[in-house]
């Protein structure tokens, strides 16, 4: 049986990202569509049973009934966030490759089919909606804006779709897929500190973490840098600069909450022009959705002020919003007897990230099992997890499986 460092060590090249460090695999890029043959290929010589849904998520079977509803399914994602780690989502996919080994090896005899799956575009980093595949199979996002969703080459979700081979006609809330899901099981790299300080190489996940991504678009006037007077300015980098510290201000004043301006854009972007326009991305975490509300509008609220002062306008625009999650109990607790066999103790930990199984948790059971990361550091080169704790890993997950099959 492969270790799941093998099986992970086999796609350590695809993606790396020389500017930036770590892995950049957009959903549908060619990094990711190399990772999608790469899974199947893995899927496919441990004799799954593989197919591609309608929405871009793909399903390695394991038909141990002459039915697919009500399957256990595990699985997690492996798009990236530019300049990533090697470990948020294939982590998730190369153990569920290792369970099945390790279901194999103990010569377990499933009541339920099984599926591996793979959920495209689980951090919205190409095309803005983060657990994209997910919210389709649920039902949750309008299939026409989806298909009208754009890169920053200007490149549709639509075009970006066919182009990996997927039917964009039929995107969507997807029945068949929905009833195939009896329970949901994902297993992830922790991206925070938790298990370094619980000291423990695996952990269950009890809450999700709500969040949202707002576009807050500032606009001024476009000038030369060198004939406009600075009494003259219209800046629109002045007033967005401004924003990212009152967002700053306005979190740490919150208990509890999060927030961060990952990313800004000006127009054009010239070192010699005084730019037209910024579009600035908020992410609000908190775990009261009420909060996270109040948040965006004190937000929005500040950043209409400054730029009333710096003669600009704002515009923000709602990109996506998950309410906070709490992971079904019935199956948290199959989850602990499952652990108590190889990990006595196993504490849960409550998830400041999001992920597909919080989407799913709408239509089935989900449950989530962590990873120790001893950098405590994601979404960044750093991401790290240690062989022993891989391997762990995924004998927590088979333990899990086979207590639900
Ligand atoms: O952004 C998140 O929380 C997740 O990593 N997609
Ligand atoms: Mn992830
Ligand atoms: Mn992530």
């Amino acid at each position: 049986m492969q270790t799941v460092s093998t099986v992970l060590d086999s796609i350590s090249d695809v993606g790396r990202d020389a500017s930036r460090g770590g892995y950049s695999r957009g959903v549908f890029t060619s990094a990711e569509l190399s990772l999608r043959d790469w899974f199947v290929a893995e899927a496919t010589a441990r004799g799954l049973a593989v197919e591609t849904d309608r929405n871009g998520i793909v399903w390695a079977w394991w038909d141990a009934t002459d039915s697919r509803d009500g399957a256990l399914v595990t699985g997690s994602h492996l798009d990236s966030v530019p300049g990533g780690g090697a470990f948020d989502g294939p982590l998730g996919v190369a153990s569920a490759l290792a369970a099945v080994d390790l279901l194999r090896e103990r010569g377990v005899q499933p009541n339920r089919s099984l599926a591996v799956t793979v959920f495209p575009e689980e951090e919205g980093s190409r095309f803005g909606v983060s657990c994209l595949g997910s919210r389709l199979l649920t039902g949750s996002l309008d299939p026409d804006h989806v298909r009208s969703l754009t890169d920053t080459d200007g490149t549709t979700f639509a075009d970006a779709a066919r182009s990996a081979g997927i039917d964009v006609a039929h995107l969507g809330r997807d029945e068949e897929a929905a009833r195939r899901i009896g329970d949901f099981v994902e297993l992830h790299v922790e991206q925070g500190r938790g298990l370094i300080d619980l000291d423990s190489a695996v952990a269950i996940g009890s809450t999700m973490l709500g969040h949202g991504r707002w576009r807050l678009s500032v606009t001024g006037q476009g000038n030369h840098a060198g004939t406009t007077l600075m009494a003259d300015r219209a800046d629109p980098m002045v007033a967005a600069a401004q924003v990212v510290l009152a967002v700053r201000r306005i979190a740490a004043e919150q208990d509890g909450a999060r927030a961060t301006v990952g990313r800004l854009q000006p127009v054009p972007g010239g070192t010699n022009v005084i730019a037209s326009r910024v579009d600035l991305w908020l992410d609000v975490r908190h775990e009261e959705d009420a909060v996270t509300a109040q948040l965006i509008e004190r937000i929005h609220g500040q950043a209409q002020k400054i730029c009333a002062f710096e003669g600009c306008r704002a515009t923000l625009t709602e990109e996506s919003r998950s309410s906070t999650v709490h992971f079904d109990g019935a199956l948290q607790r199959t989850l602990h007897n499952a652990l108590g066999r190889s990990f006595p103790g196993a504490p849960t930990l409550p998830t400041g990230a999001g992920h597909d199984a919080g989407i799913l948790g709408s239509i089935a059971p989900t449950a989530m099992l962590f990873v120790r990361n001893p950098t405590g550091i994601s979404h960044s080169p750093e991401e790290f997890v240690e062989r022993d704790d891989a391997d762990a890993g995924a004998t927590a997950l088979a333990d899990v499986l086979e207590d639900l099959l």
